[in-house]
């Protein structure tokens, strides 16, 4: 736990110093329904949707491994929600017991892009969501499109956007979770590929990778 509390503070750190000149200001915004429904419909956050400009992307498991008890990759970008908050067959998740996993979504193409959503939902530890999210339009020379094992991706040609953590802290960590990261200018940048470094919402047991529902990639509209 104190080794990832110690890689979240560095990388909120790494964004404060990263300036205005070289990332766009990004903005996360969290919103959660304790109970939440299967059409994950939120105060704040947009809900899923089915063509979005990743639902084509394609996956790659960098770093930790999938739980066999999950529906893998698919379940990112297929639009299908759970319909109920203990559904493991609908959602992406890592092996038990693991810390987390590091995965790159490749859209196939430089989009310029506005938001990226995401979405989750398990009764109590597995419903928050705690990730680092980079991305990069491949054009670095020191560019490494598969950054493994300890590889900093931000000396490998990507850029931090931002840490989201939707952990509260008082009260039930369970329900369901809506995050948009965004930009306050309106656009986060134009990029092929995003990867995620999802961190474990807590290790005490073998329980804590959250239940990934859905990840969107919305492109700005000119
Ligand atoms: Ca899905």
């Amino acid at each position: 736990m104190k080794t990832i509390l110690l890689s979240i503070a560095f990388a909120v750190v790494a964004i404060l110093f990263a300036g205005p000149d070289t990332l766009a200001q990004v903005t996360v915004t969290i919103d959660h329904n304790p109970a939440g429904t299967g059409k994950f419909s939120f105060n704040r956050v947009p809900s899923p949707l089915k063509d979005d400009a990743a639902a084509q992307a394609k996956w790659l498991l960098l770093v930790g491994e999938l739980d066999p008890n999950a529906a893998g990759f698919a379940a990112l970008n297929d639009g299908v929600l759970p319909t109920n908050q203990d559904q493991p067959r609908a959602n992406f998740f890592s092996s038990a017991g693991s810390t987390g996993a590091r995965f790159r979504l490749d859209l196939g193409k430089l989009v310029d892009i506005a938001r990226v959503n995401s979405y989750s939902w398990h009764p109590n530890s597995r419903g928050p969501q705690v990730y680092l999210l980079y991305a990069s339009d491949g054009a670095d020379a020191k560019f490494n499109a598969e950054p493994k094992g300890y590889v900093d991706p931000t000396t490998a040609g990507w850029v931090l956007l931002t840490v989201v953590d939707t952990r509260q802290k008082y009260g039930s960590m369970g329900g369901q979770y809506g995050v948009s990261v965004a930009a306050a200018d309106g656009i986060l940048g134009k990029y092929r590929y995003l990867l995620f470094d999802t961190v474990a919402t807590e290790t005490e047991d073998e329980w804590g990778n959250t239940f990934y529902s859905e990840i969107d990639v919305i492109e700005r509209v000119p």
